[in-house]
């Protein structure tokens, strides 16, 4: 009876094992087995991250200027946008003297943007939405109202050597004292300020009022990683870190920047006068940034963004890391703003060109990332062309990496004029009324349009802190979620388009690129390919995408998405078209699906 029992179990367990050897020869042939579908990727490889510009997103406690309860009341709109992070301009205590980028507490919130309650709500409102929240990190300067200065300015330690003070190099007769080499601060002008009361120069690479940190002190490096830790514990999810490049200067401050030689600035004030070899991107400012990298690698799913405006794609490429040492996740990607200033500059191949630039200068490994505007530069629609809204959009966010977009961006929103008597940016100010509209940044900052009642529904208060764009009453959201068609409704079937896994995972190729055409497909093998054409041109074309395509393509593709601007009957959504005749409008963005 025994025997026959083990007999029994021998059997089956022998039947058993042949059925699963069988099952798993059969799905490793046929290859057909799904892979587990596990989502392990970062949040910010898989979201849009979505700038906001804390005082003109939306005015909650009516005043004129946005705030912290106006963010988060607009937490449903950003969910239904479809982004997954959000990046928050400066909220932090500050005299506001470059709107917020001048703190003067770096671990309190401004009044004029609610209170620390007002911030724990909009985390935990955002979180419960799935939107994830990313503070701007000013670490390169300080207010002069920041209590740490005004101790340094008394030589009270420990905050004696907070920031970096220089004797005058000589003073002259009339007893001026002379700063102690030629740097120039980024808003024009000597970036030294002589201090009275210490008698002595202190060092500003933006304005008076932004004394830059001296990271050559411990206890300043000590600060400012409590700082980190300090938001990470309040459990936001991420740092965007500002004017990185400016972090060290040489030590040795007695050395003079020499003249750009290649260069046809000839107004020895302007920042661009000089070479900036003693002032940006010195070897010490990685090693504090890898020390903030490994501080974000304690908590789990932390994002690090780098602001580096450098025309030098190699040096920005540095912050990202390499292989065996992670820096930044990524620096911000600055060459859709800087290689294509204006329309005349934008073609099928600079597009290519500027594109391929950052793919092929990553570091092995790395992950890209697509910026068409923020505070600092202007609006993309009125740099580039109304008409190209809705094709930029679909190329940032179908492009592999993540996208970075603007406020008011899905919409289209444009630069407001801004007269010299309202001109707030410290930037334009110093320029003065004759040159302030050529550097002011006022223009792309102004509030986000989203209604037609008066002052586009930003606020009940009177007035704005800068003026509405006039625009606001055709282009405001609530006329484009009610439109049939509108550059909001092409956005959110973007971010939702996104979502699918070849946008997330799948190649790219440009299979087709002229000075009118600009082409990508993204496909993931036997599987789907996605096609988006965009016509640069300022003229509607018929095109031909076999003419000069380094793939075969198909004879037809089924349109996807259009840009706006096309109301033509033969591309709408869903329609079978002929790809040796394709009308595309000028501006436009056609995004097909193939069969390859
Ligand atoms: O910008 C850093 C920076 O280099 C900018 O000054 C940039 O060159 C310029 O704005 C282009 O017009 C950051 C912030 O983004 C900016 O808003 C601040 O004014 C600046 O730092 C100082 O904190």
């Amino acid at each position: 009876m025994e025997r026959r029992m083990i007999l029994g179990f021998l059997f089956a367990t022998l039947f058993v094992g042949v059925i699963i050897i069988i099952l798993v020869c059969f799905t490793a042939k046929n290859g057909k087995r799904p892979e587990p579908v596990i989502d392990d990727e970062p949040f910010w490889k898989r979201s849009v991250v979505f700038q906001v510009y804390p005082r003109s997103l939306y005015d909650g406690q009516p005043d004129g200027t946005g705030d912290l309860i106006g963010i988060r009341s607009k937490a449903e709109y950003l969910s239904e946008l479809g982004v997954g992070a959000v990046w928050l301009s400066p909220i932090y205590k500050s005299p506001m003297k470059d709107f917020g980028y001048d703190i003067s507490d770096f671990t309190d919130i401004d009044p004029i943007f609610g209170t620390m309650a007002d911030f724990n709500a909009l985390v935990n409102t955002f979180h419960n939405k799935g939107l994830k929240v990313v503070m701007d990190f000013v670490p390169n300067h300080s207010s002069d109202q920041h209590p740490w200065f005004q101790k340094s300015i008394k030589r009270q330690d420990p905050y004696t050597n907070y920031y970096i003070w220089a004797k005058p190099k000589n003073v002259l007769d009339d007893g001026t004292p002379v700063p102690p080499n030629n740097w120039l601060s980024v808003f024009r002008g000597s970036a030294w300020t002589w201090n009275k009361d210490r008698g002595e120069f202190y060092y500003h690479q933006f304005l008076a009022e932004q004394p830059d940190l001296n990271y050559r002190d411990p206890n300043v490096t000590q600060e400012m990683k409590k700082v980190l830790t300090f938001w990470l514990d309040k459990g936001v999810d991420g740092f965007r870190v500002d004017s990185l490049q400016h972090l060290f200067e040489v030590e040795d401050l007695s050395l003079d920047e020499p003249v750009a030689s290649d260069s046809d600035i000839t107004d020895p004030d302007e920042y661009n006068y000089l070479n900036h070899t003693y002032t940006i991107n010195q070897p010490e400012t990685f090693t504090v940034l890898r020390e903030w990298r490994h501080l974000l690698d304690k908590y789990p799913d932390k994002v690090l963004m780098a602001e580096v405006y450098n025309n030098n794609v190699d040096t920005v490429m540095q912050y990202y890391g390499n292989d065996t040492v992670s820096l930044a996740d990524f620096p911000f990607n600055f060459l859709l703003i800087d290689n294509l200033q204006n329309r005349s500059q934008l073609t099928g191949h600079t597009l290519r060109s500027t594109i391929g630039l950052w793919l092929d200068s990553m570091p092995e490994g790395k992950w890209p990332n697509w910026v068409l505007g923020n505070h600092d530069n202007g609006r993309v629609a009125s740099r580039l062309g109304t008409d190209l809204v809705d094709a930029l959009n679909m190329m940032t966010l179908l492009l592999p990496g993540t996208p970075v977009t603007y406020y008011g961006e899905e919409i289209g929103m444009e630069n407001t004029f801004v007269s010299w008597e309202d001109t707030q940016d410290p930037q334009g100010c110093r320029w003065g009324p004759q040159h302030y509209q050529e550097h002011s940044r006022d223009p792309a900052r102004t509030p986000m349009q989203w209604n037609n009642s008066s002052l586009a529904g930003f606020t009940t208060a009177n007035t704005t802190w800068l003026p509405v764009n006039p625009n606001y009453k055709t282009l405001n959201v609530e006329a484009q979620t009610k439109a049939k068609n509108s550059h909001l409704k092409i956005y959110k079937d973007l971010t939702k388009l996104r979502k699918e896994e070849v946008f997330k995972k799948g190649h790219y190729a440009f299979p087709l690129v002229t000075e009118d055409i600009f082409s990508f497909l993204r496909y993931v093998e036997e599987s789907e390919t996605y096609m988006l054409v965009i016509n640069t041109s300022e003229e509607d074309l018929e095109l031909n995408l076999h003419h000069g395509a380094n793939i075969e393509l198909p004879h037809t593709g089924q349109v996807v998405l259009r840009s706006i601007t096309d109301t033509s009957v033969k591309t709408e959504p869903g329609s079978e078209v002929d790809l040796s005749k394709l009308p595309l409008v000028r501006g436009e963005g056609l995004l097909l699906l193939l069969s390859l």
